[in-house]
């Protein structure tokens, strides 16, 4: 059996069967069992059952949100948010069965046409950061293209996903279509990387396991894509609004306690306006309400497990570079304070490799090519945000910043109808939106002769 830990207390808050590699060879017979019949439901009839697993998970928000905010040590209010978008996301691609449109092709001597079809069983690796909202992301564009699915969640956060399976059973969605298996990474994982009978692996984790997946899944073949690690850059330039960019990036880091690919862990500030800057940052930081998941006036909670904590550690030996911190709860819990470093070279370890904790560098630079120089001389590019009032500027520095999403003058990173994914070693295709549909299906082209008694 595997214990399932509550990060906030470190108690055992659940148990449950660990599986084997023979459990993935049972659930991917299962679901190469259950293929044929799941391609052939008509679209129409896809989409109901979709939209009826939607219904289902949003009947059990309540519930749903609190075994993650208590299994991730999330807070209750991000935890309902993230809920709201996996039934965002069932509702979004219940569309896509209807919408698997072709095209008609003009070729000399008949007619050309394409199908997208489905590409058979899919599996799907997800970590214990976002557990349910970046299962869906896999999970519901993968049924509306008619595959058949083996889920792995995180073996620290298996409880979301369990119910999902349990929900889409109970919604009318047939036998072996969705399979979940918990187990770990290196035997589970990896056998579903090598599985004959797997057609794709699509995979959210870290960048040095998503390199063992891209070379595992060479030996077959198979269709990968892949969202991985970042490190990406918050612009503050002189001219924006300084007061209400302090106070927003501070979110873009510690949110999740910084255990998001997304984090604008390197906050690039115009040095003219670095003091300022860092005062209001201050006052934000040392105000944030670091404590129990649970309460809903929560910000940000522990971290994921006691070794992830101190792998954080590793990144702030001793007290030189921090420029403040905020505060923690005192007892048992994974906590780790809002803590950030200034000034940063963009040289330093802290600032080149991803933390994934609540460490942010503030880096000063000096004038526009300067920022962009700095915000690309990393080997991610996954997200970022530019802060200027000046619109030229901003369109001039999104373009010319290596990444697969920014925004400007906002934190935000990811909805479900815009696409997301990274550049560089941030990964390789792209989740959500329209796009996403496109990673789960392949291209057929038909040719049918016109000639006369063909
Ligand atoms: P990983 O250690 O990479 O684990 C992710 C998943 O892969 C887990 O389910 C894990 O299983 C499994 N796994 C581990 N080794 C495997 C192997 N050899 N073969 C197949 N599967 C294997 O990442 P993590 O620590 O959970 O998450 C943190 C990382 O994920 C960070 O780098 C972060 O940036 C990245 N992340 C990226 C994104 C996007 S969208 N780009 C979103 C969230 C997180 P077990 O843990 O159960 O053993």
């Amino acid at each position: 059996m595997l214990s399932i830990v509550e990060p906030a207390t470190e108690e055992v808050m659940a148990e449950v069967p660990r599986a084997g590699t023979g459990d993935v060879d049972s659930a991917v017979a299962a679901a190469r069992g259950a293929f044929p019949a799941w391609r052939a439901v008509a679209p129409g009839d896809r989409a109901a059952i979709m939209r009826a697993i939607a219904d289902g998970i949003e009947a059990k928000l309540d519930s749903l949100a609190r075994i993650e905010a208590r299994n991730a040590g999330k807070p209750i209010s991000d935890a309902t948010g993230e809920i709201g978008m996996v039934v965002e996301t069932f509702r979004y691609y219940a569309a896509g069965p209807e919408r698997l449109l072709g095209k008609t092709i003009p070729v000399a001597g008949g007619v050309d046409f394409t199908f997208r079809e489905p590409m058979g069983v899919v599996g799907l690796i997800v970590p214990w950061n976002f557990p349910l909202a970046i299962a869906s992301w896999k999970v519901a564009p993968a049924l509306a293209a008619g595959n058949t699915v083996v889920l792995k969640p995180a073996e620290l956060t298996p409880l979301s996903a369990l119910e999902l399976e349990k929900i889409a059973l109970e919604a009318g969605l047939p036998e072996g279509v969705l399979n979940v298996v918990v187990g770990p990474g290196s035997t589970c994982g990896q056998r579903m990387v090598e599985h004959p009978d797997i057609n794709k692996i699509a995979f959210t984790g870290s960048t040095e396991v998503g390199r063992s997946i891209a070379e595992g899944a060479a030996g077959t073949i198979k269709r990968v894509t892949l969202e991985l690690g970042g490190k990406s850059a918050a612009v503050v330039f002189a001219d924006a609004d300084i007061d209400k960019a302090a106070a927003a990036v501070p979110y873009a880091v510690f949110g999740n306690a910084g255990q998001d690919c997304c984090a604008r862990s390197r906050i690039l500030v115009e040095r003219s306006q670095l003091d300022r800057f860092l005062e209001v940052m201050e006052g934000t930081v040392k105000a944030m309400r670091v404590g129990d998941p649970l309460d809903s006036s929560t910000e940000m909670g522990p971290l994921i497990s006691a070794s992830h904590r101190e792998a954080v550690a590793s990144f702030v030996p001793d007290e030189r570079n921090v420029a403040f911190r905020g505060g923690v709860p005192e007892g048992p819990g994974y906590w780790f304070p809002p803590t950030v470093l200034a000034p940063v070279s963009n040289t330093e370890r802290a600032a080149r490799e991803e933390i994934f904790g609540p460490v942010a560098c503030v880096i000063p630079f000096d004038g526009e090519e300067e920022a962009v120089r700095i915000a690309n001389d990393t080997e991610y590019g996954l997200s970022g945000s530019i802060w200027t009032r000046d619109g030229g500027r901003a369109l001039r520095v999104a373009r010319a910043i290596d990444t697969g999403v920014l925004s400007i003058n906002s934190n935000s990173s990811v909805r479900v109808s815009t696409p997301f994914g990274g550049f560089k070693q941030s990964g390789i295709g792209r989740e959500l939106g329209p796009d996403a549909l496109d990673h789960y299906t392949e291209v057929k082209n038909v040719y049918y002769s016109t000639e006369e008694g063909s």
